[in-house]
């Protein structure tokens, strides 16, 4: 059957006002690119004419700007879900216009299976190959593509030249079959495959875009003092995990999640003569990665995406051979599932956005209320980890902010679950103590200097019990922050007990 070949302007007619549309990707890589603005387009046009236009957004994760941002910026989203890291739409949820929910990345495709959100009307799906009889090769980002791509009553495929069709063999595609009849994931060693090198799909209906777009990978700060710091704090812990028998001489597999620490504890771990070399079992595989992968350092890499900056996507399409026998591109729900997590043993490395001395993780909202990204992966991989880290800079914001409070002002992960802190001063090891030993070890090896004294006087105000905790006093910080802009001018609420 010959394929439909449309515009993206005629692919954007097929979406109508208050459909739910999957698209396919996670971060900017393997998103669509030149649909979305023409929807965005058709959105302002609708606008224009008094027309209601809005969709509701199905995604892997964050999606690039021509995505996230056109859409947020015609007004065109009705509700998003999940993780997203654009500022206009950012913006537009924090204003209350866009309803976004945030869960998990490895529950969505299931979630969407189960029913729990809608129909899906459209997915829109990049790919670097399609096929007459329905094959499509997704390009360097897999997501939820499988699961929308089957789902969907029209599927429009963005076929971006921009991507080598030799992409086909980076990937290992397929569904989780749903409770009662899940069995378990025949994924035992990183470089494990279970599934296909494409989706395959009813070819009626698809209809194809053709373009050649660049991806929107940015580059990454470059490492500073205090990112430095931490890299170098996480590697000297691991090889004194390995030397103290705590963890195997030949590594476990590691997970690190996005942005510029991320990329910096990378690098150090990279860097480290006592380290063995290692695999990468992660939801967003970053330039560090693929430095360390041709040095050598890592050995394969199991991810969802190629979240890099173009100048080494570029990189790793001129020498895919080698590349596509040390990466594997699955989808969200399996890169992400916390029964592989745990069975592979995985190190999983997150940062936060604050925590509190006892061991719980805000990962999510700034002051409790504003969105920031979302959840992301950290939950699929903390839980299930073999060891869970998160790293933070002590301070935000100059050092009007510290990361670490009396109580967190939201919470994503909690104190069952998060292991090990590492800031630029040191190493937290929560493990094997109770809360007020935890509260202790974090001051003492984490928490900015300045901020020090302040913690420890909040812990001697702290009622006794087994978590001593001050609730008059417990958000007395993020109150100085809001009140004053630096958290050091703390006021406490209650007089000390004599
Ligand atoms: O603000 O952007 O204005 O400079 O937050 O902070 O230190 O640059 O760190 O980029 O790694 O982001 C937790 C948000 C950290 C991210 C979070 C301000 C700070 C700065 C960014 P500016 P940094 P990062 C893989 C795994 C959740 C999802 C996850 C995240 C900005 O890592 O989204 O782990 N994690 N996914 O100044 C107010 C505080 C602050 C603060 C930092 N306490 N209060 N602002 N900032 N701490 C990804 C996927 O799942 C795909």
């Amino acid at each position: 059957m010959a394929l439909k070949f449309v515009t993206a302007e005629e692919a954007a007619s097929l979406i109508n006002d208050n459909d739910n549309v999957g698209f396919s990707g996670f971060t900017h890589a393997g998103c669509p690119k030149v649909v979305p603005v023409a929807l965005a387009k058709r959105a302002e046009e609708e606008h224009a004419k008094g027309n209601p236009f809005k969709i509701g957004m199905f995604t892997g994760a964050s999606t690039g700007d021509s995505l996230d941002g056109n859409l947020a910026r015609a007004h065109a989203i009705k509700f998003r879900t999940p993780y997203q890291t654009n500022k206009d739409l950012r913006n537009a949820i924090n204003s209350g216009e866009v309803k976004y929910f945030d869960l998990h990345l490895s529950t969505m495709a299931q979630d969407i299976r189960y029913g729990f959100f809608g129909s899906v009307d459209v997915a829109v799906i990049e790919a670097c190959d399609v096929t007459e009889d329905g094959e499509i090769v997704p390009t360097c980002g897999v997501g939820i593509s499988p699961t929308v791509a089957r789902l969907a009553k029209i599927v429009i495929v963005e076929l971006n030249k921009w991507n080598p069709k030799e992409m086909r063999g980076m990937h290992d595609l397929t569904e989780l079959q749903d409770p009662p009849t899940r069995s378990e994931i025949g994924i035992h060693a990183v470089r494990d495959r279970i599934g296909k090198d494409h989706i395959k799909v009813d070819p009626s209906k698809i209809v194809v875009v053709e373009c050649n777009t660049p991806n929107e990978g940015g580059g990454f700060a470059p490492v500073d003092e205090i990112t430095a710091k931490i890299g170098e704090n996480v590697a000297n812990f691991f090889v004194k995990e390995m030397a103290e028998g705590r963890m195997p001489k030949t590594f476990l597999p590691v997970q690190s999640g996005v942005g510029n620490i991320a990329n910096a504890v990378l690098a150090a771990m990279g860097d480290s003569k006592e380290i063995p070399d290692f695999e990468v079992y992660t939801e967003v595989i970053q330039d560090a990665v693929i430095d360390l992968m041709e040095t050598g350092r890592v050995k394969f890499a199991s991810g969802c995406s190629l979240t890099v900056s173009n100048p080494c996507i570029e990189k790793i399409y001129k020498n895919l051979p080698f590349f596509k026998e040390r990466v594997v591109l699955r989808p969200s729900e399996i890169s992400n599932n916390p029964e592989i997590v745990r069975r592979l043993g995985v190190i999983a490395i997150n940062t936060a956005i604050e925590a509190d001395i006892f061991g719980n993780v805000n990962s999510t909202h700034v002051m409790g209320t504003k969105m920031m990204n979302g959840i992301g992966g950290s939950g699929d991989f903390t839980r299930g980890a073999y060891v869970s880290i998160f790293v933070t800079p002590s301070i935000a914001k100059d050092g009007k902010i510290s990361s670490f409070v009396p109580m967190v002002a939201h919470q994503d992960h909690s104190e069952h679950s998060v292991k090990i802190f590492i800031s630029e001063y040191g190493v937290a090891d929560l493990r094997g103590k109770c809360p007020k030993d935890r509260a202790e070890c974090i001051i003492e090896n984490c928490v900015h200097p300045d901020y020090r004294p302040l913690l420890r006087e909040y812990l001697a105000r702290g009622e006794k019990g087994q978590t001593p905790v001050n609730l008059y006093d417990a958000f007395a910080f993020h109150e100085a922050f809001m009140e004053t802009g630096n958290m050091q001018n703390i006021k406490w609420r209650k007089e000390k007990k004599a």
